[in-house]
């Protein structure tokens, strides 16, 4: 198929040398401070942008089009040139642009560079899911899909790998007696955990309360009930749940077809209806023990500075997993995805 533009769309890096964060980016991911769901280093989006750069929000990008939130109203604008390879645009939910009405017609003229971005890599490429987002939120339903904390983990380490804070909520706790040792588990690693129910409505001003003032990106498996949640905290809002959704989805060509919804004065929530799981391949084989925070204090204690953790002699984490330090669910988590990264390496190299 033919390009209609030679041109590859692009994006500016940064409109002001200082707040370069790609920079920041490009740091190995090991010097990177971290701790489990800081918020503070992430700049608001009051602070980041001023009115004068900026005075629109993707909601949703369709094709060369993108719906954008400007002065209170969604307009349907069209993606200048520059931005988009004929077919797509390289705008992303959550996007900070620059809108004008040019002979009736709201145009997209400019992009402002990204604060921070969450994205998954699928078929050797970089996805991007939401762009300046201040926390993902890891949903799970207790039963019907069946709750699955290894989905859970491998989000927690995808949206590390981005600086992206983590909150996990479980969703349908009115189908169960009982809260998952492996929630609690989480909770007791230092991870937000918030316990809901569309039905019963139990911890839905937790989770209120815990988007205030942010813009969140929900992910997790189909039929959790994302949507419903969005629909809980704000009724007014006309949003799609279950199959009707699912079915409508299915003909988009963008891979990113999510879309943001305002709640209240506060809080955005973007719907991420495409993403079946966040892949983890940005992550090498040698740094995901990072990525478990209760590894951290035992693995500068492992004999082998190269340490895999899974068959070396005097490895502190195993040792700690013998002595029930360490929670067994997670340590295997840690084993399954190790694999699967150096399975998709080897793939990737043949
Ligand atoms: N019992 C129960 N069902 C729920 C709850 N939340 C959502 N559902 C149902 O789960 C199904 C999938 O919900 P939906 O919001 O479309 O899930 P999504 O695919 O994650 O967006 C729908 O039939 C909802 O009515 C809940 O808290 N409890
Ligand atoms: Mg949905
Ligand atoms: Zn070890």
């Amino acid at each position: 198929m033919s390009r209609l533009r030679k041109e590859k769309p692009f994006r500016k890096r940064s409109w002001d040398e200082e707040r370069d964060i790609d920079a920041a980016s490009r740091e190995p991911r090991r010097l990177r401070q971290r701790s489990v769901n800081e918020t503070s280093r992430l700049l608001t989006s009051q602070e980041y942008f001023t009115a004068k750069e900026t005075n629109g929000i993707v909601v949703s990008p369709y094709g060369v089009l993108a719906f954008v939130e400007h002065e209170g109203v969604e307009r349907l604008c069209r993606v200048v040139d520059r931005l988009t390879d004929g077919k797509t645009s390289i705008l992303s939910p959550g996007d900070y642009v620059w809108i004008e009405q040019v002979s009736g017609q709201w145009m997209v003229r400019e992009v402002a560079p990204l604060k921070s971005v969450l994205q998954y890599y699928s078929e050797g490429k970089t996805r991007i899911i939401a762009a300046n987002v201040d926390r993902l939120l890891v949903v799970a339903s207790a039963l019907k899909p069946r709750f699955k904390p290894g989905f859970v983990d491998r989000c927690l380490i995808a949206a590390e790998a981005c600086g992206v804070p983590t909150i996990i909520c479980l969703n349908k706790i009115d189908l169960v007696e009982t809260v998952p040792q492996e929630i609690q588990d989480y909770a007791q690693l230092g991870f937000t955990v918030v316990v809901t129910s569309c039905v019963t409505g139990a911890g839905l001003s937790e989770l209120r309360q815990a988007l205030e003032n942010t813009t969140t990106v929900l992910c997790g498996q189909s039929g959790v009930g994302k949507s419903s949640l969005i629909k809980a905290l704000a009724p007014e809002l006309d949003i799609a749940v279950s199959e009707v959704s699912r079915t409508r989805e299915k003909g988009r060509h963008t891979t990113t077809a999510s879309r943001m919804y305002r709640v209240g004065e506060n809080i955005r929530l973007i719907d991420t209806p495409g993403v079946k799981t966040l892949g983890v391949w940005g992550v090498s084989p040698e740094e995901l023990d990072y990525y478990f925070p209760e590894f951290h204090e035992y693995a500068l204690s492992c004999c082998f500075r190269d340490c895999t953790h899974i068959h070396e002699p005097s490895c502190a984490i195993r040792e700690a997993l013998e002595r029930g330090e360490i929670v067994r669910r997670r340590y295997e988590s840690y084993r399954r995805i190790r694999q699967d990264i150096e399975e998709h390496q080897e793939r990737n190299l043949k």
